[in-house]
């Protein structure tokens, strides 16, 4: 099974959470977007829910799709969100903003009773930090930022190179207009204490590091979909 397959297997495991009437928060990535595509079959067929999509990306590939869409503001409260990862513990701690998006996914999952994590399961780890920790911060300032984002790590003994996220020579501008510096610090064993002190940097906006939002997470391996919770 490729992982391409595993991605299809883990959404659709996610889409029997999914019940007639419910507010989804709609993540984004490959896998998140392997279940807006099952999402929409099932839509088609007259299964009735009303989405708040974490990206510009994923907007767009739900209405192309037929997936109903309101916005953060017209449904603040909302059921169920469902999304990928780039990596999570057995805790369900979890990294993202592979896609550029954290700030976006971390705001409709706060606004969530639930969420349910998506992945195959090269993205399980026993600590967190394989995977460059993103973190969305304001242009304005960005070197003092970024050195006192280093200074903050290294007060909690975590070393490792800080770039600014480019892509074809550009830097990367967020859908909140935002840039992203990524974190090489490696396993970070204590990711409460990373994810105060750099929510005490002004210049950061967020960080991808997810704590205690994910309610379940749905595996999916070539031997089957386990569930971590
Ligand atoms: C989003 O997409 C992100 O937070 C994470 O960075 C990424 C995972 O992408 P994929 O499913 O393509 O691996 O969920």
């Amino acid at each position: 099974m490729d992982q391409r397959q595993l991605k299809i297997e883990a959404a659709r495991a996610a889409l029997g959470h999914v019940e007639n009437g419910m507010r989804l928060g709609i993540g984004t990535g490959s896998t998140a977007e392997e279940f807006v595509r099952l999402l929409a079959e099932r839509v088609a067929d007259g299964l009735d829910v009303i989405g708040v999509p974490t990206s510009e990306r994923t907007a767009s590939l739900c209405k192309e799709l037929g997936v109903r869409l309101a916005t953060l503001d017209e449904l603040p409260e909302l059921d169920l969100t469902i999304d990928g990862a780039d990596e999570l513990d057995a805790e369900l701690t979890l990294i993202k903003g592979g896609g550029a998006a954290l700030l976006r996914e971390k705001i409709v999952a706060a606004a969530s009773t639930k969420m349910i994590v998506i992945a195959d399961k090269s993205k399980v780890v026993e600590t967190v930090g394989r995977f460059p920790l993103p973190i969305e911060v304001n242009p304005f300032g960005l070197a003092a930022t970024r050195l006192a984002v280093e200074k903050a790590a290294a007060k909690l003994g975590l070393e490792g190179e800080v770039t600014l996220r480019e892509k074809d020579g550009e830097t990367v501008v967020t859908d909140g207009q935002h840039f992203i510096l990524d974190a090489s610090f490696g396993r970070i064993p204590d990711s409460r204490a990373l994810s105060e002190a750099l929510h005490a940097i002004p210049g950061v906006v967020e960080h991808g590091l997810f704590i205690n939002m994910a309610t379940l997470a749905i595996i999916a391996a070539p031997e089957g979909v386990q569930t971590m919770t």
